[in-house]
């Protein structure tokens, strides 16, 4: 079977990781059984999580993981039934999330202290669930902010100030709410690959319990609330609160 590693969950959510609860969503939805463990960036093989492993074969990135079980077990989600240019827009939409979106959302939680302190307890958990000792959990995460603002700036997100990653972020939850429309799932009515990677990003910022400028307009798009409802409700109910 299947493990996925993963940080561990938190604020009611899977799990810290956006790129994990898309992992965990995909799975869910193709119904694949899996198991999940702790994660360990030393043994991770492009150095992030998540990252799985099936038998003796370890694969990094959710998206290759989610092409290799495609490979291995077929189209569960019938994403085959898109044309040229629904893909085009799945593509697109993927960028959106994953690409600009996702910044939004590490900056969200690391950029200030005071954002940061609000994430800080969860994350040293997962670190202890993963090894950490107890007393090594405070350098570790004070040098893991630091690296992750050099990250954001490198990125280009840590380079703007705070009112302008506010209005990218919203600006960004209206094209997607704009781009659902009044579909149950971003590409049609049924769900595919897309909306896991949507629920992904999403869902870390309506359901956790750090306010933001972006968080409020997320909850003021009414479809894309009914949207993350609606896959929590299909693949998530049966989890336990993070
Ligand atoms: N493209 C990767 C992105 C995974 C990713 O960015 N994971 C973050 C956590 S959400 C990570 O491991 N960051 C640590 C680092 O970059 O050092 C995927 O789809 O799995």
């Amino acid at each position: 079977m299947l493990t996925v590693y993963k940080f561990g969950p938190a604020f009611g959510l899977p799990d810290l990781g956006p790129f994990v609860i898309k992992l965990e969503t995909w799975l869910r939805m193709a119904g694949l059984p899996y198991r999940s463990e702790v994660g360990d960036f030393r043994k991770a093989p492009k150095g992030k999580i998540p990252y799985a492993a099936d038998g003796d074969r370890l694969i990094p990135d959710s998206s290759q993981i989610i092409d290799y079980l495609v490979e291995k077990h077929g189209d569960k989600l019938n994403d085959g039934r898109f044309g040229p240019r629904e893909r085009a827009l799945g593509r697109a939409i993927k960028s959106l999330f994953e690409s600009e979106l996702y910044f939004v959302l590490v900056y969200l939680r690391w950029w200030s202290d005071e954002d940061f302190a609000l994430v800080r307890p969860a994350f040293g958990e997962a670190m202890m669930a993963g090894g950490v000792p107890r007393l090594m959990v405070s350098p570790m995460l004070s040098f893991a902010q630091r690296g992750t603002r050099n990250m954001l700036k490198a990125q280009g997100m840590g380079r703007h100030t705070r009112e302008e990653v506010f209005a990218m972020g919203r600006s960004l939850v209206d094209a997607a709410a704009d781009l659902l429309g009044d579909k149950r799932f971003f590409l049609d009515d049924e769900p595919s690959t897309i909306d896991a990677t949507a629920y992904g990003m999403l869902a870390p910022i309506l359901f956790a319990p750090a306010e933001s400028p972006v968080k409020a307009r997320a909850l003021e798009r009414a479809n894309l609330v009914a949207f993350c409802e609606r896959i929590r409700g299909a693949y998530w109910a049966d989890e336990p609160a993070g």
